[in-house]
């Protein structure tokens, strides 16, 4: 006779199975029975937050640190709405999560019952796929499947909602996974791509001035070592994408930094002019690509990816290569030793005199974000891990804080979400409890899940959040200052809690700073200690990030470079 376990149970059982031992969550009436499996399920670690919006970017940043599933419970109707924001945003940058989600009974479905939501029905176009699993038998089976949708192929979020009353159903659980996969429709590609590769090499050997480009996709296959193997080999210049920023490191001599609308000139300019483009795991998104027909208009475009949905979604590829980042480098390489590349000297001089003309710079007068930036990135040695809000603050910690490691540079891309770094920082530092973690915050975003700071007290997590505080929706600001003549409709801010009590009243460390000197001893102070800290810094209210490209421009028209 097979053993017998509630929906629940086999639930922590199919997790453990899957090697979970973290999962980020919410309880509520209709996740009742899961609670309770929790209760006697010592080897997964639940981390209690204050919102469920909390629960899934914290999640999100478990998973984006580690490469690992992120999970994350949350009970039917508002909590599950309350995930809504923070799925999407897994989708639109690829991370791998699994949200479990309670549902009102199988008797209750669809009578606007007390909580109900149809989840499934809302997070369809934020999903890779989602579940509303009826039968408590073909509970197991979906959980594996889940786990293998979410971090196979392309990663994303995948929901499973489960009615309470398939969650408190006893079923016979004998074995897990209980079968084999079967997904007819879901279709991994194998490469074969030897030919393929050559005769793109060949059109490499031709270039004069190409540049590698690297997305989130080089990150998500674990594909920085090749590389930088194929970097060093060819000697080319590697630039990147905001998901990009990590998988090649700033340092390197051969780093061209950030491309699009907040790139570095000379990156921009190089896109421009280059002959030849290799695109690795990117998507040519709005903010990197600007005006589609002037985008790289002399180059022969190479794509890589692993999503072929991705295939000249909005740019047009000479070639086109589906498949993992990873193994395509790894045919690549060999490949390499059979053709001969001309002599890139004469690009890299052309590429080094744009960088003197026009170097990333600001005026060193005042308390300057980019200045703290800097000094983040001095005392960390670029080692840390950083999360970040969204706004002028992102782009700022993208262009000035140089990271050397892939996945530990933690942002919200593609949704741009607000709210998302302080939340997105727990979960990175519940998953690398020595590590140093700083979420780079504006004023407004900081306000959006400031509950998290709860969390982090309780779990100890010695967080450090440096708010660059000017008193408004800074990014809206600067394209209300740049393109609708000053007209600031609705965007200060300036009436607002006080962040250091506020801190204080988490339990957290508050400090605040106003003058340049102060900055360092502030962060070195909250670098050492091990508590959860609040930096509050003022900053000059009207700064901008330069340089910058309106939105459809080509992204050689830069204002302020
Ligand atoms: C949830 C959400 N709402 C609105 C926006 C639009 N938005 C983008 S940047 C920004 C201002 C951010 O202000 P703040 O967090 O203070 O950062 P700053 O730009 O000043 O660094 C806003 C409102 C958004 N990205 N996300």
């Amino acid at each position: 006779m097979a053993k017998k376990l509630t929906g629940a149970q086999i639930l922590l059982e199919a997790l453990q199975r899957e090697g979970v031992d973290t999962i980020f969550g919410y309880p509520g009436g209709a996740v009742l029975p899961i609670y309770d499996a929790l209760f006697n399920t010592p080897s997964i670690r639940h981390v209690l937050v204050r919102h469920e919006q909390g629960a899934v970017h914290a999640a999100d940043g478990y998973a984006r640190s580690t490469g690992k599933p992120g999970v994350v419970f949350a009970t039917s109707g508002p909590g599950a709405t309350n995930l809504v924001t923070g799925i999407a945003t897994a989708y639109m940058d690829s991370v791998p999560l699994v949200a479990v989600t309670g549902q009102v009974a199988l008797s209750l479905l669809g009578r606007d019952s007390f909580q109900e939501a149809d989840i499934t029905g809302i997070t369809l176009p934020i999903t890779k796929y989602n579940y509303l699993v009826k039968d408590p038998n073909e509970l197991a089976y979906v959980i594996h499947e889940a786990f293998y949708v979410a971090t196979s192929g392309r990663p994303g979020p995948v929901l499973i909602d489960i009615p309470k009353d398939v969650q408190a159903a006893l079923v016979p659980f004998d074995e897990y996974p209980p079968r084999e996969l079967e997904l007819p429709g879901y279709q991994l590609t194998e490469n074969h791509l030897e030919e393929k590769l050559a005769t793109i090499l060949g059109e490499l050997a031709e270039a004069e001035k190409p540049v590698i480009f690297a997305g989130g996709g080089v990150i998500k296959s674990g594909a920085a070592g090749e590389l930088m193997a194929l970097a060093e080999k060819t000697n080319i210049p590697v630039a990147y994408s905001l998901m990009g920023k990590g998988a090649f490191p700033d340092n390197h001599p051969l780093c061209l930094g950030m491309v699009g609308m907040h790139g570095l000139a000379h990156t921009n300019y190089a896109f421009t002019e280059c002959d030849f483009l290799l695109g690795l795991g990117v998507r040519f998104s709005d903010r990197v690509t600007g005006k589609l027909d002037e985008f790289c208009p002399r180059a022969t475009i190479v794509h890589v990816d692993i999503d072929p949905a991705e295939i000249n979604k909005n740019i047009r590829a000479h070639y086109p290569v589906i498949g993992d980042i990873k193994n395509v480098l790894k045919i690549m390489l060999p490949l390499l030793e059979k053709f001969t590349f001309k002599d890139f000297t004469p690009w890299h001089e052309k590429i080094a005199a744009w960088k003197q003309q026009y170097p990333l710079r600001y005026e060193n007068k005042g308390l300057k974000p980019q200045y703290i930036i800097q000094q983040i990135n001095e005392l960390t040695n670029g080692e840390a891990f950083i999360t970040t809000e969204v706004g002028q603050n992102q782009m700022w910690a993208a262009q000035y804080y140089r990271a050397t490691r892939p996945r530990s540079f933690i942002s919200s891309g593609g949704l741009g979400t607000m709210g998302y770094g302080l939340p997105a920082a727990v979960g990175v530092q519940i998953a690398h409890p020595d590590a140093v973690v700083v979420n780079i915050s504006g004023d407004g975003s900081f306000q959006m899940n400031v509950q998290e700071l709860a969390t982090a007290v309780q779990n100890e997590l010695p967080i450090n959040v440096v708010i660059l505080n000017n008193g408004y929706l800074g990014m809206v600001r600067q394209w209300q200052e740049m393109f609708l003549d000053r007209r600031y409709s609705h965007v200060d801010i300036t009436f607002g809690p006080d962040f250091v009590k506020l801190a204080e009243a988490y339990g957290a460390v508050g400090l605040r700073v106003e003058r340049p000197e102060d900055v360092r001893p502030a962060l070195e102070e909250a670098l050492k200690s091990k508590r959860t800290y609040v930096i509050d810094c003022i900053v000059e209210r009207e700064e901008n990030v330069l340089p910058m490209v309106p939105a459809g421009s080509a992204i050689h028209n830069m204002l302020g470079r």
